[in-house]
């Protein structure tokens, strides 16, 4: 981070949730004879949770991520009994605050996106569910996610093997069941339908089921494509099931893989990409408020010359909610899925090859050139 986005007001963020947390709860004490004392600490550390999100939202000039964050925010506190009244309230007691500190280009940044968010509030947030039954494979994973919920394991297993019999691809298998289940998860759990202990299970579960369809693949002969692929999870990173899928369609597809998982520290993917030689290095990040992360790790590959020739493929929510963040961190491209990914891939590789021949062409008229003077 810079100096100048240390001074951004967000920098202090414990101070400015405690303070606004404090205000909220003056202006309507009630909150406090409904929640009482933990649900003032609560309120307190959402609030944190919410700066992060907007300090993101500001560094990446992404007024779509807090936007975003807001939908999500309304549809997860109503469950909890909060209004978008509440919401909208503690927003204005940011605002407020933003506005009362110097007034610098990172200010007015942070007042813009703000009253995004605001506005964001009175929209509805209501997300549909994921699994539609008329899309490919939508009535399965309907099934398999129902074996998951009711705790039948055994059934959402067998489920996956007649798919299989059936002549269901593992490819179409890991989009059209495993994500998409997944994404309903995600989507019971904020809308409280289901625990945390129950999304644990299902993803247990789903990544036990990934794990039994290895002995249908791997190994496989397949046609080397050349490509050597190493993909990692950004630092404090855990949602790694999205790189692993990719990961596997890579190797599928006869890249040489290297899956380095969920939280990877700078130095460690560096040895990797410069040990395996890496054509295409793949970084995945779920929460925006690692993207700045992301974005020092690219720096640090670019700023390497023994790895400044990989060509880095970023991807996950925050990619995928801002479309064209990739071009702010530094990346060569992006894609939202895994089978995206892999034409993506190829177009990045032409595009270094063909970059490379017109350097050669460049220096061989160079030297060309430099004879002729010297004669
Ligand atoms: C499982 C899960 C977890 C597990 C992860 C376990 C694991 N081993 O991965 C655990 C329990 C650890 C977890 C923790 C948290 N989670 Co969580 N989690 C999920 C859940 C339900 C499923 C994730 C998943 O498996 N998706 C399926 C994969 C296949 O999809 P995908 O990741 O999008 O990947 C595809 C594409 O995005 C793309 N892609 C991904 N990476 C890359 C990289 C490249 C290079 C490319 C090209 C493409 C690409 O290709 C992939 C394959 O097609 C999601 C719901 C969701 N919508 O994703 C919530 C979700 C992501 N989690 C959420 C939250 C809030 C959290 C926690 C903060 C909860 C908490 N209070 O602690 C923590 C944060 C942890 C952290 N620091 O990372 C929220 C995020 C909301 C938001 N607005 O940001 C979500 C959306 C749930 C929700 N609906 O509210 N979580």
């Amino acid at each position: 981070m810079t100096i100048r986005e240390e001074q951004l007001l967000l920098a202090d963020m414990d101070g400015l949730a405690a303070r606004v947390t404090k205000e909220h709860y003056d202006i309507q004490p009630d909150l406090f004879e409904r929640y009482g004392k933990p649900g003032f600490e609560k309120s307190r550390r959402d609030t944190v949770y919410t700066l992060h999100y907007l300090a993101e939202s500001v560094r990446m000039d992404s007024p779509s991520l807090f936007v975003h964050y807001i939908g999500w925010l309304k549809q997860l506190l109503s469950g909890y009994g909060l209004t978008d009244a509440d919401i909208r309230l503690k927003l204005e007691l940011v605002l407020r605050c933003v506005r009362e500190a110097r007034r610098d280009e990172w200010t007015d940044r942070t007042v813009r996106i703000l009253e995004m968010g605001i506005l964001r509030t009175s929209e509805p947030a209501e997300t549909p569910s994921f699994i539609v039954e008329k899309h490919r494979l939508g009535r399965e994973a309907r099934t398999y996610l129902d074996a998951l919920l009711r705790s039948d394991r055994l059934e959402a297993y067998a489920l996956i093997d007649r798919l299989i019999e059936r002549g269901e691809s593992v490819r179409d298998i890991y989009q059209y069941v495993f994500q998409v289940s997944q994404y309903e998860v995600g989507l019971l759990w904020q809308t409280q339908q289901i625990s945390v202990a129950d999304e644990h299970y299902c993803t247990a579960i789903t990544q036990s089921a990934m794990s039994r369809l290895y002995q249908r693949w791997i190994g496989e002969e397949r046609p080397s494509r050349g490509g050597v692929f190493v993909s990692a999870c950004v630092g404090g990173e855990l949602h790694e099931i999205g790189l692993r899928m990719l990961t596997d369609v890579f190797e599928m597809e006869g890249w040489d893989t290297h899956y380095l998982g969920a939280n990877t520290d700078e130095d460690q993917l560096l040895d990797e990409v410069l040990h395996r030689g890496a054509d295409i290095v793949a970084l995945s990040a779920t929460m925006t408020f690692h993207v700045h992360i992301m974005k020092k790790l690219i720096g640090a590959l670019r700023a390497d010359e023994r790895s400044a020739k990989a060509m880095i493929l970023v991807g996950g929510l925050p990619f995928n909610v801002d479309p064209s963040l990739w071009k702010r961190i530094g990346a060569d491209g992006y894609a939202p899925d895994a089978e995206r990914a892999l034409a993506e891939a190829d177009r990045l590789l032409a595009a270094r090859a063909r970059g490379a021949e017109r350097e050669a062409n460049r220096q061989e008229a160079a030297s060309e050139g430099g004879h002729e003077l010297g004669s």
